[in-house]
């Protein structure tokens, strides 16, 4: 049994979900609730399992108990352990674009609009709501502006084709974030247009923030 352990508004938990669901998995959910009790994933228990102390955090029981954190590490580690409805294409050139897409979110924006960089800006900082929006909203524009430019080469496709993948499970969680602090999003029409093919399916809407049983 795959267990998950995630919070329904933690956008690197909801690209686990995309991926889980994308690939047919049954999986339990543990929520670890990011807010109260001070943050849940600040917990001694918490900590045990995952030092980092972020979500998500996979635990494979079918494989020694192994504890993966790291939501594209945990993506890859699906991708092997399960390759049937596989979520990267299989030229080797197209995986490192779709890579380096997804990476770019992961890694250069999701990082500097995560809670613990908001909260440290209000509290540490003592940064108004007024600049705390407008940092979010900077880099959430560079990091949209980088995709759209990058999904010209699908020319209207989804990363694989006619199938989402790896791309789409760290662009919507995105888009969700941007859509939640009212970003304008008219300079991403390939973005949007993507989000149309992906929001109708059920992987999509069985992973949405809203449908969790943790969501408030
Ligand atoms: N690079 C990590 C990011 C993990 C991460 O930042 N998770 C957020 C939720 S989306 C979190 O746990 N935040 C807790 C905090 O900021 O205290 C991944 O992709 O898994």
């Amino acid at each position: 049994m795959l267990k998950l352990y995630g919070y329904w508004r933690s956008s690197a938990a909801y690209r686990v979900r995309i991926a889980l669901n994308l690939k047919g998995l049954a999986y339990q959910q543990v929520p670890v609730h990011l807010v109260k009790d001070g943050g849940q994933q600040h917990s001694i228990d918490y900590r045990a399992l995952n030092p980092q102390g972020l979500l998500p955090l996979l635990v494979d029981a079918e494989n020694g108990g192994v504890r993966i954190a790291q939501s594209l590490a945990i993506i890859e580690y699906l991708e092997e352990i399960f390759p049937l409805s596989a979520l990267l294409p299989t030229d080797p050139a197209e995986r490192a674009q779709v890579r380096a897409l997804a990476l770019h979110i992961a890694c250069d924006v999701h990082p500097l609009n995560n809670l613990r960089v908001l909260q440290y800006l209000s509290g540490e900082l003592g940064v108004s709501d007024e600049a705390k929006s407008a940092w979010y909203q900077h880099w959430v524009a560079l990091g949209l502006a980088a995709v759209e430019e990058g999904l010209s080469a699908f020319d209207g496709r989804l990363s694989l084709g006619e199938r989402p993948g790896y791309l789409e499970a760290c662009v919507m969680p995105q888009l969700y974030n941007a859509r939640r602090f009212n970003c304008d999003l008219t300079a991403y029409p390939r973005i949007v247009a993507m989000a149309a093919r992906c929001e109708p399916l059920e992987a999509f809407q069985l992973a949405a923030p809203e449908v969790q049983a943790d969501a408030l």
